[in-house]
């Protein structure tokens, strides 16, 4: 059986962290996530987040570290999440976002998260690299 994982990235650039609004499913829009998806049969976790997010915002990214613990998802999804930095393009809401914000250090208290990426995303901000 393949495991029910979600892949997340905490994408940083100079200093701020990436998130973004999704517009989809209707019980989940408007809320904000660390962006990423479902992992594919073969797929490591790392390949998974890269693909997802070159997918769902047009952006060559490299994975850092795996943010440690698990997250509940509905249907028996566990959400994992990774720190990536990004390597080139410009993020775009592609798809399942309509909207992306990049959040300094202080501004990660101002957007709508997911209750279950809550804790990715303080670890994410205490991690957050300098300038
Ligand atoms: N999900 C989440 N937090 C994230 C990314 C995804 O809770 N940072 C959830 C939302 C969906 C499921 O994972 O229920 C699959 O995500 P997607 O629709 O983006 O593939």
């Amino acid at each position: 059986m393949t495991d029910r994982v979600v892949v997340a990235g905490a994408v940083y650039d100079r200093g701020r962290l990436l998130a973004a609004r999704r517009s989809a499913p209707p019980e989940l829009a408007g809320r904000w996530e660390l962006p990423g998806g479902k992992v594919e049969p073969g797929e490591s976790g790392e390949q998974a987040l890269v693909r997802e997010l070159r997918e769902e915002l047009g952006v060559e990214t490299e994975p850092l570290e795996r943010i440690p613990g698990e997250w509940p998802l509905p249907r028996g999804y566990v959400l994992r999440v990774w720190t990536a930095r990004l390597v080139s393009g410009v993020p775009a809401p592609l798809q399942d976002h309509d909207e992306l914000r990049w959040l300094g250090p202080g501004e990660s208290g101002t957007v709508d998260w997911l209750e279950q990426d809550l804790s990715a995303v303080a670890e994410a901000v205490r991690r957050l690299p300098g300038g």
